[in-house]
């Protein structure tokens, strides 16, 4: 990576979807896990930040896809970092898009911290690898750590601000991957990833089980992907999933991302499966459910989908890239 001479920089960074979940932090105020995670970049949601620091600005400014907003503590907290790294007081104009079709339903933290976390770096004329880059993006959202990075990714959980960071998988010999986005509800939710993870991780009785499961869960995906082995990858991928899920319904107060809809995608996977047809689910932090499939059954499974739900709620994407930076 070059440095940037005239303070600004953009940057472009895809969306994941987590197939095993991150669920609680240790230490909020730097984003440290409890667990492992391992997640999937995707090609088609992504977001485009352009960060300019100028030394007129008394504070720092953000627009998200034009409109000006006002909670900027996440932000920055990267800011801030790269501030200190560079040496820098000055403040920035945060200029952010998010091409990510509304009919997805993808959350797009993930995107928007990865690709802020490349622009600043980059704006503020520092040199970072992409480990440095992932530690950044974590400040700002624990997802963002593994948007930095294409294909299959795993954040390395650590215990502090340097050993906690995503890296790229290797040995991966599960490469057909089709990955269909059934759109429930677009809504922001009531209750937020953070705010849902911390009262889960506080308060429900499976917390410690969750933490032995995902141990497991990690070393059985690993196998999964390196062995080329989809029916092992589906299966573990969902039951992590439902235990994600369950963390939730057993917090207290108990509380659901889940709605009517999601229930009802859910049925339908699984009397596709009853057919033969090989596909599972995964849900995030919010009603709408991600299908993992192979090019074989794509078209079918669309078509079924598409069928039930209304072509404009249906949307595919498959592995996509990592982070890249436009001066
Ligand atoms: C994940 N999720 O592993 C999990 C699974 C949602 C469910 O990471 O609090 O926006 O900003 O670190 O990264 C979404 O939460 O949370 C998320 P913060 P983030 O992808």
């Amino acid at each position: 990576m070059t440095t940037s001479a005239n303070n600004t920089a953009t940057a472009i960074a895809h969306t994941n979807i987590a197939l095993i979940k991150y669920w609680g932090k240790v230490n909020e105020q730097i984003t440290i896990p409890y667990t492992g995670s391992i997640s999937l970049t995707l090609d088609q949601f992504y977001t485009k930040t352009k960060v300019t620091f100028d030394p007129q600005l008394t504070a720092d400014q953000l627009l998200v896809n034009g409109k000006i907003q006002t909670n900027l503590t996440k932000v920055s907290r990267v800011l801030n970092r790269v501030r200190q790294l560079a040496g820098s007081e000055k403040f920035a104009i945060i200029d952010s898009k998010n091409f990510v079709p509304t009919s997805a339903g993808f959350a797009s933290s993930a995107s928007a911290f990865a690709a802020l976390a490349g622009a600043s770096a980059t704006a503020a004329g520092l040199s970072l690898t992409h480990q440095e880059l992932s530690k950044l993006a974590r400040l700002g959202s624990g997802s963002a750590s593994r948007s930095i990075f294409g294909n299959f990714v795993e954040w390395l959980p650590g215990d502090n601000d340097d050993n906690s960071y995503a890296v790229p998988m290797t040995d991966v010999t599960l490469t057909d991957i089709a990955v269909i986005a059934v759109n429930i509800n677009s809504q922001s939710k009531t209750i937020s990833s953070s705010q849902g993870m911390q009262l889960s991780a506080n308060t429900s009785p499976y917390y410690s089980e969750w933490q032995n499961v995902v141990a497991r869960d990690l070393v059985n995906l690993k196998h999964a992907l390196m062995t080329n082995d989809f029916a092992l990858f589906g299966q573990i991928s969902e039951a992590n999933a439902m235990r994600m899920h369950a963390l939730t319904l057993s917090s207290l107060p108990p509380f659901t991302y889940f709605e009517p809809g999601t229930l009802e995608v859910i049925e339908t996977i699984q009397a596709l499966r009853a057919d033969g047809i090989e596909c599972y689910y995964t849900i995030d932090a919010g009603p709408n459910v991600k299908v993992l499939t192979q090019t074989a059954n794509l078209s079918l499974i669309k078509d079924h989908l598409v069928d039930q739900f209304g072509p404009s709620r249906i949307s595919v994407a498959h592995p996509g890239p990592g982070i890249e930076i436009l001066e």
